[in-house]
């Protein structure tokens, strides 16, 4: 049996996590070869996540600090150290359909990199605001001018990759702007990817991301990735390494 990290992050997600947990496939990927380790970087909840998180025999990892960069990178680097063969994530928030895991693995079979396109897939009708739905277009069609490597969603939340290729990323997010470091990371390393689309729907509880501010954060760090392609070698290391 091969084994795949399922890195779910979350910061007082405790109605999604709930939901989102028994929907995990095992069955199904089971019969594919596939055994699940789910790992929960958690953010400092202080709701019940947890509680849910343990009900269902998941490891925990609480990070340091704040941000969803800097907590899939924790996640990477302890993906990286374990047994597993290959990683899943997705934000366990009810956006995303863990249904739609084995796909990804299958996709991964001829692929470094696996990238669900909400933007072309089957978004339900409440599941995006039309500025993020704009600005996601917009983010989307930046990143693709500047690095020429085809995009279809640069700020989706459900990716899969191979060992290799998590162990060629060099990254130093601290927020939202993760997912646009982890194309900009595939693009200067020559990973290949493959975009699939995927299921979008309305997310339970409440939003972290400030449509604004992290939108310009994700455009600044497309900007300074195009000029300094890793992070700075003192602060940050080499690639995942170096969590802080
Ligand atoms: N570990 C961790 N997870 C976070 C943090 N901030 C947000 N998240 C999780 O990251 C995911 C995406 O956040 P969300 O608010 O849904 O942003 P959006 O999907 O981009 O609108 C969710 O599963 C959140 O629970 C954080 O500081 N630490
Ligand atoms: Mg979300």
């Amino acid at each position: 049996m091969k084994r795949v990290m399922i890195l779910l992050p979350t910061l007082n997600e405790e109605e999604g996590l709930a939901g989102v947990l028994p929907r995990l496939p095992r069955a199904q990927l089971a019969e594919l070869g596939w055994e699940i380790e789910v790992l929960i970087v958690d953010g400092g909840s202080v709701d019940s996540t947890i509680q849910v998180a343990n009900e269902h025999a998941c490891d925990v990892l609480p990070q340091q600090g704040k941000g969803k960069g800097a907590a899939m990178r924790l996640g990477f680097l302890t993906f990286l150290r374990s047994e597993c063969d290959a990683l899943v994530m997705l934000d366990p928030d009810n956006t995303y359909h863990p249904e739609e895991i084995p796909k990804f693995l299958r996709h991964l079979e001829h692929a470094d990199v696996v990238v669900g396109d909400r933007l072309r897939g089957d978004m339900d009708p409440d599941a995006m605001t039309r500025t993020n739905y704009f600005g996601n277009h917009i983010l989307t069609w930046i990143a693709v001018a500047l690095y020429g490597v085809p995009m279809n969603d640069l700020c989706s939340g459900y990716w899969a990759f191979t060992k290799q290729a998590i162990a060629r990323l060099k990254l130093n997010s601290m927020r939202f702007e993760i997912e646009a470091e982890m194309y900009t990371s595939c693009a200067i390393e020559d990973l290949s990817i493959h975009h699939t689309p995927i299921r979008y729907s309305k997310r339970l509880g409440e939003a972290k991301l400030g449509s604004v501010k992290d939108g310009w954060n994700i455009f600044r760090k497309l900007l300074v990735r195009r000029i300094f392609t890793s992070p700075h070698q003192k602060r940050l290391g080499e690639g995942n390494l170096n969590i802080r």
